[in-house]
C-alpha cells in the first residue's frame, strides 16, 4: 500500500542519526539499509571505527527518502556523536545482541533523553550472532533502559547486517517512524546547523547540516553565526539533488558565495541576517542524567553542545547549590562564546575534566535580566510551560515594554496578545497602568486648574514618563511619544493646538460662572465696537475669566488683543460671504457691520485665517473648495 504523505515526503526527505556502542553495527547497518558507506575517511577504514560523522540515503519501500547521520560511538569522539543528534530528532538506535547495554548505550540514550526525540527505532544487531534465548535477554534488557526515557516503547527489531536477515523490517519501522511523527515546523526562523565545510572546485565553498525552523531558497542573502559572515546562496542541493528551496528538516548541502572555507566551521550556525540575537548569557532548566554520580555545581566547568556546536559554559544554579541525578533547577549559563539559541531550545551539557555527560536542558530566556530578581523561579516556570509561540508574549508581558524588533529577534514571533505602541509592545498590563497613571496625573492638573482648557504637551510627557519610570522602564523619547499618539488616538486624552487634556473633561466654571457671564453681556452689549482686552481688564475683568470664556467658546479670540461673540463672527462671516461676488473691500465690510477699521481689519485677518476668505491686493475674494 502506497502511503499518501510518501509523495510529499519523498520531496522532503526526514533525517535520522544513529546512536549506540561502539562497534555496535550502526555503520554496517546504515550500509546494508542504503548502499552507501557511511565511514568516508581512510582511517576510519583502516580502523573499523567510525571518528566523524557520516552520510548516506535511500528511498524506503513505500517511496519515501530517508536521509541518515551516522554517528561515532566512541567515548573519545562524543563531540562528533553530539554535532550529529544535536539538530536531528528521528534516532534509529543500536544495541548489539551478543554484546548486550554498554556504557556509551547509556550515555548515546541520556543523551537522547536530554534532546528530545520526536521517532525513534531500535535495531538489535548481530542477531546472527546470538541464538533465540540471548535474543530475547538483550530485547528484555534494552526494554527495561529505554523505558523511564523518552525512548520508551519504541519497536525493538532484531536484524543482522553480515546476513541481511531483518534489514527489511528496520526499513518498515523507519518508514512507520517517519509517518507517525510531526512534521518538521516550517514557520519559523530557519537555522542550519553545519557539520562539515569543504570546498569544490569551481563552486567554491559548501557547507552541509540539518536545516530547521524554515526554508532556504538560491539567492537568499545569509550570515553565518556567531561570526556575523555575510554571504549568498549559490546553489542547494539534498542527497546530491539540486534544489531552488530546502525545507525544513532536510540535511542540505549549501553552496555560497563571499564566505571562504577558512572563515567557517563545525558548529557555525546558517541564518537569515539580523534575524536572530546572538548571545552567551541564557537562563536555563537543567536536569541531571540518571546516571549522574557526581553532583552538578556552579563551581565545575562543563561543555554545551547545542545544534553542531559546542561552547564552554560555566552554570549558577538557581536556589540550589547542586542537582543530582534526575534532578531539575533553574540556572543561568555563562558560554564562552555567544550562539543563536531561542527559548525552547534542547542542549546536552559535560563535564569537562570527568568526561561524562551530566545534564540536559532546555533554553527558557536568551536575554535574561542581569539579575534573576525574586520574580526568576516564578519567571522561569512560566517560559518552561510555554508552548514556543507564547514565548513572544511572555518577554513582553515580563518587560512591560520592548521594541517591536526586538521582540522579532529574541522569539523569531511577534506577540499575540500585546499592545502595538509605535515601534513598540506594550504589555497589556502595562498599557492598563498608563492610562491609568496619566488619568491621573491629568485629573489633578483639571482639578488644580479648573478654569484652564487642559495642559501643555511638556506636562503630558512628564506624566507619562513618570509612569514609566515608576515601573521601571527608560522613558525613551520615541516611547513617550508613541504613547501619547496612543492616549489621544484610543480617546483617553484629547488635543486642541498645543493642549492636551482629558477628553471627558470640559472647563468648570463653578462659582465663577456669573462672573463670565457678565464679562459675555458686557462684550455682547458693546459690539459692535467691543472693548479690548486690555479696557476689559483695566475695567477690573480677570484674564482667567477672559481665557475660559474663550475656552468654553463664549468668546472668540479674533486677535491677542480683540475678543467677540460667536454671534458676531458668525455674522461677519455671512457679511463677507455677500459680498464675495464683487470682491470684498475693508470699507464695505466695515460699513456693512457698522464697526470701525479697529476691529473690521482682525475681523478679515481673522476669516483669512479660517479659510474663509482669501487676501489679493486690497480686496480679499472667497475661498471655495
Ligand atoms: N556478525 C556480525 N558482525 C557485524 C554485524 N554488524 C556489524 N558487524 C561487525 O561489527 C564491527 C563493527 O561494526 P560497525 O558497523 O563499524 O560498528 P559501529 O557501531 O559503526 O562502530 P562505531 O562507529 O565505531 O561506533 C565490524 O567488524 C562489523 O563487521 C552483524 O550484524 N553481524
Ligand atoms: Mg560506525
Amino acid at each position: 500500500m502506497s502511503d499518501p504523505a510518501a509523495g510529499t515526503a519523498a520531496a522532503h526527505p526526514r533525517v535520522v542519526a544513529t546512536a549506540g556502542h561502539v562497534d555496535h553495527g550502526k555503520s554496517s547497518l546504515i550500509l546494508r539499509l542504503t548502499g552507501m558507506d557511511p565511514d568516508r575517511l581512510d582511517e576510519e577504514k583502516r580502523r573499523g571505527l567510525t571518528i566523524d560523522l557520516g552520510f548516506a540515503w535511500v528511498t524506503l519501500p513505500s517511496g519515501r527518502e530517508i536521509g541518515f547521520v551516522d554517528v561515532p560511538g566512541h567515548e573519545r569522539f562524543v563531540a562528533n556523536m553530539l554535532a550529529g543528534v544535536g539538530p536531528v530528532r528521528l534516532v534509529l538506535f543500536v544495541v548489539a545482541a551478543d554484546e548486550g547495554w554498554k556504557p556509551q548505550s547509556e550515555e548515546h540514550l541520556a543523551i537522547l533523553d536530554v534532546l528530545g526525540v520526536e521517532g525513534a527505532v531500535v535495531a538489535l544487531t548481530k542477531r546472527d550472532l546470538v541464538d533465540h534465548d540471548a535474543l530475547e535477554i538483550a530485547r528484555t534488557e534494552a526494554e527495561e533502559r529505554l523505558a523511564p526515557t523518552a525512548l520508551a516503547g519504541a519497536p525493538i527489531v532484531p536484524v543482522s547486517a553480515t546476513s541481511g536477515d531483518g534489514v527489511e523490517q528496520v526499513a518498515a519501522a523507519l518508514d512507520r517512524m517517519i509517518a507517525a511523527a510531526p512534521a518538521p515546523s516550517e514557520d519559523e526562523r530557519p537555522r542550519q546547523f553545519i557539520d562539515r565545510v569543504f570546498s569544490i572546485r569551481g563552486a567554491g565553498t559548501v557547507v552541509t547540516g540539518t536545516l530547521t525552523g524554515g526554508a532556504l531558497r538560491v539567492g537568499d542573502d545569509v550570515e553565518i553565526a556567531p561570526r556575523g559572515v555575510r554571504a549568498r546562496i549559490r546553489g542547494l542541493q539534498t542527497h546530491k539533488r539540486s534544489l531552488e528551496e530546502a525545507s525544513a528538516g532536510t540535511r542540505v548541502a549549501v553552496n555560497l558565495s563571499g564566505a571562504e572555507r577558512a572563515d567557517l566551521q563545525r558548529g557555525d550556525v546558517l541564518i537569515r541576517p539580523r534575524a536572530w540575537r546572538s548571545s552567551s548569557t541564557f537562563e536555563v532548566e537543567l536536569r541531571g542524567v540518571r546516571s549522574l554520580r557526581h553532583a552538578i555545581t556552579d563551581r565545575g566547568s562543563y561543555k554545551l553542545y547545542a545544534g553542531s556546536a559546542e561552547r564552554d559554559a560555566r552554570i549558577r544554579l538557581y536556589g540550589v547549590a547542586e542537582i543530582g541525578a534526575n534532578q531539575r533547577s533553574f540556572a543561568r549559563l555563562r558560554l564562552s562564546a555567544p550562539f543563536p539559541l531561542e527559548a525552547g531550545d534542547r542542549f546536552v551539557l559535560r563535564d569537562t575534566g570527568r568526561r561524562e555527560t551530566v545534564a540536559g536542558g532546555v533554553v527558557l530566556d536568551v536575554a535574561p535580566p542581569s539579575r534573576p530578581g525574586r520574580a526568576a523561579p516564578e519567571r522561569l516556570a512560566a517560559r518552561l510551560d510555554a508552548d514556543r509561540s507564547r514565548i513572544a508574549d511572555l518577554t513582553v508581558e515580563e518587560r512591560g515594554a520592548v521594541r517591536a524588533s526586538q521582540v522579532l529577534l529574541l522569539t523569531g514571533r511577534e506577540p499575540s496578545h500585546a499592545h502595538r505602541v509605535g515601534d513598540w509592545f506594550l504589555s497589556e498590563e502595562l498599557h492598563r497602568r498608563m492610562v491609568e497613571d496619566v488619568t491621573a496625573a491629568f485629573s489633578s492638573f483639571h482639578a488644580a486648574n479648573p478654569m484652564r482648557e487642559g495642559a501643555d504637551v511638556a506636562f503630558a510627557r512628564t506624566a507619562v514618563s513618570d509612569a514609566l519610570h515608576r515601573r521601571s522602564l527608560a522613558a525613551t523619547d520615541d516611547l513617550v511619544d508613541a504613547l501619547l499618539e496612543d492616549l489621544v488616538a484610543t480617546g483617553v486624552l484629547a488635543r486642541s493646538g498645543g493642549t492636551l487634556r482629558l477628553a471627558s473633561h470640559r472647563v468648570s466654571l463653578g462659582e465663577r460662572e456669573e462672573e463670565i457671564e457678565r464679562l459675555v453681556r458686557t462684550i455682547a452689549d458693546a459690539e459692535p465696537t467691543p472693548p479690548t482686552v486690555a479696557e476689559l481688564t483695566a475695567a477690573g475683568n480677570k484674564r482667567d475669566a477672559i481665557d475660559a470664556a474663550v475656552s468654553t467658546g463664549r468668546l472668540v479670540r479674533v486677535s491677542p488683543e480683540i475678543v467677540m461673540t460667536p454671534e458676531l463672527v458668525a455674522k461677519a462671516e455671512r457679511i463677507a460671504r455677500d459680498l464675495g461676488a464683487d470682491g470684498i473691500t475693508v470699507s464695505a465690510f466695515r460699513e456693512r457691520l457698522g464697526t470701525s477699521r479697529k476691529f473690521a481689519l482682525p475681523l478679515l485677518e481673522h476669516l483669512d485665517a479660517r479659510g474663509i476668505t482669501l487676501r489679493r491686493g486690497d480686496v480679499r475674494v472667497l475661498r471655495t473648495g
